[in-house]
């Protein structure tokens, strides 16, 4: 609601911009916090929300009237003046508040099926300032909001999965709880969550299953399995298992179908038949009744492989020769190269709770990343502060014995494949991350040359979110990654692979191209919070679909190797 006010603050004109501002950073302060306002409300009152961050007086007052009464007068008032579903409109790429505000003065579209209308009919192209080009640009948007349609990130729904399943092993009514399907596989986003469940009581677990907080209704109940809709929007199928068919139900729900329906291939040419209950000989007997789905790939000559390699991309016939490799595990990482600190805008974190925090995770170094100052909206750095901020990095370094801070910037690369930092600044980094913020949408011959110039600058050790997409929000630049890959090896640059949820940056596709040119990886939270840092487990999972080893992984070494890496 906060930012929708924001929009609707925008539209009344430039002189409003410090509250459109305002109420941005409300919106975001709010949307970061670890713990729900409603219960710091109860907790702290109207002053803990005006501890907030970016939250005074007036904002807390909305809030507080929000919390209390289901309403925020702020906003109805504005919704009156602009009845228009923005939300549900600037999903749309490219479609701005403003861009709504505009169809709805024009043709009254107040929502998505009053748009779909006026594309019906062709009205928008004829309307002034807007054209065929931009009716077309509308559909596009509208067609990969479809694409995307239903399927949610991995960072959403994991931790949901876990919360529920950590839930059913306290309820002592489930011996062994396992999550499969695509979040087994650690596919970035998922359709549907698949829970297997070992249970002497059934009809109880059922019965807890479907009165859990986290469940909003249920689509299908009977006695091995329940489907439900979660409140997080996702659906869920629980399956009670028997004990003798875990293994093979594991096995066949973990997926893919793809993975499976070769598995079973080799199961019948072995002469077996492969099911989700069992793996059967020619007279019946289950040859693989365990708990362990291991046993399956074994009786069948194969070698056991890691969930997310399960994805029909060569995985079967190298099991067969038992060549599977040994991937990359998340205790490998021992740095982070991509932090920011509270010297930018758009972080708090400080220093001391950076170590702290990835100390905890069991990292022993860590990159400060802060944004350079063409990300002027985030307060970047420009060449002396950066100094400052070094000379910091230094002195806290001289306190710490078992962990080291870095030196370093998320640089801005501009428009003409210049980095926006001298060289001397860039100099006195540890390394330098490097990575396009802004024309995201220029064509691709552009987009590659800046992208390619910046590279063969010599300046750049890690190219971050190489292709700037946001999942379900906004679509990858243009760039020929071939090209961008081939001056990245003639370079010594590692590709990033950002694990931030929404991110995932290189995706597993192109890391898997990025390796044939014989490329490392960074693997980096891009940590803006403290709890981001956690995020790490999602770029190991690309990394793994992408059957990454250890020595594929510049920060899978110590901070000597690390460096040394870099040396040019
Ligand atoms: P999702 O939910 O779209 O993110 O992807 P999955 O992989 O979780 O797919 P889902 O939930 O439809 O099914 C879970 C697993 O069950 C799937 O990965 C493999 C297995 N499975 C589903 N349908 C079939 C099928 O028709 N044949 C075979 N062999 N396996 C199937
Ligand atoms: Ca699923
Ligand atoms: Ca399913």
């Amino acid at each position: 609601m906060l930012d929708e006010i924001a929009d609707m603050l925008d539209l009344e004109g430039v002189e409003r911009r410090f509250e459109v501002l305002a109420y941005r950073k409300a919106a975001q302060t709010i949307s970061a916090l670890q713990e729900d306002i409603g219960e710091l409300y109860k907790k702290r009152g109207l002053e803990g929300l005006m501890e907030l961050p970016g939250v005074g007086k007036s904002i807390a007052g909305s809030i507080e009237e929000y919390i209390n009464t289901g309403h925020m007068g702020k906003y109805d008032d504005f919704k009156k003046r602009y009845p228009v579903d923005f939300k549900e409109l600037t999903k749309i790429q490219g479609m701005g508040a403003r861009k709504a505000y505009k169809l709805y003065k024009a043709l009254k579209i107040r929502n998505m099926s009053d748009l779909r209308k006026a594309l019906e009919k062709h009205k928008i192209s004829k309307l002034e300032g807007f054209g065929e080009q931009s009716e077309e640009q509308i559909r596009k948007g509208i067609d990969f909001l479809e694409r995307s349609g239903g399927r949610m990130l991995l960072g959403n729904a994991l931790p949901e999965a876990e919360a529920i399943r950590d839930k059913l092993v306290a309820s002592g009514l489930a011996d062994k709880v396992l999550i499969c399907g695509s979040t087994r596989r650690m596919r970035e986003t998922v359709g549907d969550l698949d829970i297997l469940i070992i249970s002497g009581k059934g009809v109880k677990v059922m019965d807890f299953i479907t009165k859990m907080p986290e469940v909003s209704s249920t689509i299908a109940r009977g006695p091995t399995k329940t489907s439900v809709v979660l409140k997080i929007g996702l659906n869920c199928d629980f399956r009670l298992v028997e004990r003798k068919s875990f293994g093979a139900a594991v096995q066949y729900f973990t997926g893919n179908k793809d993975h499976n329906v070769k598995v079973r291939e080799i199961a019948i040419k072995k002469k077996y038949k492969l099911n989700e209950y069992g793996l059967f000989d020619r007279k019946g007997k289950n040859v693989a009744s365990g708990e362990d789905e291991e046993d399956i790939y074994k009786k069948l000559g194969m070698q056991w492989m890691e969930p997310p390699m399960r994805e029909n991309r060569g995985e079967v016939e190298l099991s067969l020769q038992h060549k599977i490799p040994k991937l990359v595990q998340l205790e490998d990482i021992l740095g982070d190269m991509h932090v920011h600190s509270r010297h930018s805008g758009d972080s708090t974190n400080s220093f001391e709770e950076i170590v702290s925090e990835a100390k905890k995770l069991g990292r022993r170094y860590a990159g400060i990343t802060d944004h350079s100052k063409s990300e002027y909206m985030n307060r970047g750095l420009d060449e002396k502060q950066y100094m400052k901020v070094f000379a910091e990095i230094d002195k806290a370094n001289k306190k710490l014995s078992d962990f080291t801070l870095l030196k370093s910037g998320e640089v801005d690369i501009l428009k003409d494949g210049s980095l926006d930092i001298n060289r001397k600044t860039l100099d006195e980094m540890d390394y330098v991350l490097a990575a396009v913020h802004s024309g995201l949408k220029d064509p691709k011959e552009k987009m590659t040359k800046r992208i390619v110039d910046a590279l063969n600058s010599g300046q750049i050790d890690i190219l971050g979110h190489p292709t700037g997409r946001l999942i379900n929000e906004r679509e990858p630049l243009l760039a020929d990654m071939d090209m961008v890959f081939e001056a990245a090896k003639d370079n010594r640059v590692a590709m990033e692979i950002n694990a931030q949820p929404s991110r995932l940056d290189l995706n597993d596709e192109n890391v898997i191209k990025a390796k044939k040119y014989g490329l490392k990886f960074a693997i980096d939270t891009d940590s803006h919070r403290i709890g981001h840092m956690q995020f790490m487990r999602y770029g190991v999972g690309v990394a793994k679909r992408a059957w990454l080893k250890k020595e594929d992984i510049v920060n899978a070494t110590d901070v000597g190797s690390f460096l040394k890496f870099f040396k040019k």
